[in-house]
């Protein structure tokens, strides 16, 4: 992807690479040999590679990358909203907006620090923005990539407006996994869960793991903080750990909706699943000066490793 001559920068042990565009994006490397790579394009997580180099996040091969646009895939940044209402953009405007790198970002109290290499994004409201969504914010989000292959994303939002607002939030997150009808999902049984194709209707979860066999598109409310992907046929479990999240997106546009969509491939919903770490039954409100902190942590493990849902 990248064409420039990588820059190290040994502070954060990061590269800086640029995309088809000339923006740049950061690299970030274990000593093990797993990656991730971060756009100032929206401060999207573009990729994320365990020790083998394989590919742990979807992107569209008719993804199109091409500004101001966030690509489909990876992980985008959605905020002020996820989904759409009013006259604000789909997922909000940040995930298209350029973002800069926060070479000095405000100190984290020392038990939010995981180590690894990272990065520190930043993304200041515009008077651009303003116009159409009009209260100042500043988003940080801190990208780290552990010692073990885990990645971990940080973000904080600030009130640096007169007046409170409110928000939500989403890490719109495509997995890659090897066949949709192999995948379950473990820790959202019996939970509550919002149905966006029944209009939002509130139904329950039955006791069972969540499995695939057609479109799916729900807002899963009050979940618990760690939540499990298994990936039957290829042996592999994501484990998704959130702070601040309460919210789980689940998403897979099945046959037909990926076929509407431009940007995706007919067939590639075979081999996508959206879980997403999110706020956003009861959206946050912050006073002037407050800040919200919501985290996601990624693991992959084999199937066969125990953890504690
Ligand atoms: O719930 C996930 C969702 O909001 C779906 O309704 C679906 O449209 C998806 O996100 C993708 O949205 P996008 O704007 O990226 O096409």
């Amino acid at each position: 992807m990248g064409h420039s001559a990588p820059v190290w920068d040994c502070r954060a042990a990061t590269e800086i690479t640029q995309d088809w565009n000339g923006i740049d994006q950061v690299v970030l490397r274990n000593p093990k040999g797993a990656s991730a790579r971060i756009s100032l394009h929206g401060g999207q997580v573009c990729s994320w590679r365990n020790e083998q180099g394989e590919e742990l996040l979807f992107t569209s091969s008719k993804a199109i990358f091409k500004a101001p646009k966030a690509m489909r895939g990876g992980i985008s940044i959605c905020f002020p909203q996820f989904g759409s209402c009013g006259s604000l953009e789909q997922h909000g405007f940040v995930k298209n907006k350029i973002w800069t790198i926060d070479d000095n970002p405000p100190p984290m109290c020392s038990d939010d620090i995981e180590g690894g290499s990272f990065v520190d994004l930043l993304y200041r409201s515009s008077e651009e923005d303003l116009k159409f969504w009009p209260y100042s914010f500043e988003l940080r989000l801190r990208a780290s990539l552990l010692p073990d292959g885990d990645l971990v994303l940080r973000s904080r939002i600030r009130n640096v407006n007169g007046k409170p607002f409110g928000f939500s939030f989403a890490y719109h997150t495509h997995l890659v996994v090897s066949d949709i009808s192999e995948v379950r999902i473990e820790g959202l049984e019996t939970v509550d869960f919002l149905d966006n194709l029944c209009q939002k209707e509130r139904f329950t979860e039955q006791g069972d793991a969540i499995t695939f066999e057609s479109e799916v598109d729900r807002v899963y409310v009050s979940t618990p903080n760690v939540i499990a992907v298994l990936d039957h046929e290829r042996k592999r479990t994501y484990v998704i750990r959130k702070e601040g999240l309460p919210d789980v997106v689940v998403w897979n546009p099945w046959e037909k909706k990926s076929k509407a969509m431009v940007d995706f491939g007919d067939e590639e919903y075979k081999q996508m699943l959206c879980v997403n770490g999110a706020a956003l039954e009861r959206p946050i409100t912050l006073r002037p000066g407050e800040e919200w902190t919501g985290k996601l942590q990624l693991t992959v493990v084999p199937s066969s490793f125990s953890f504690d849902l």
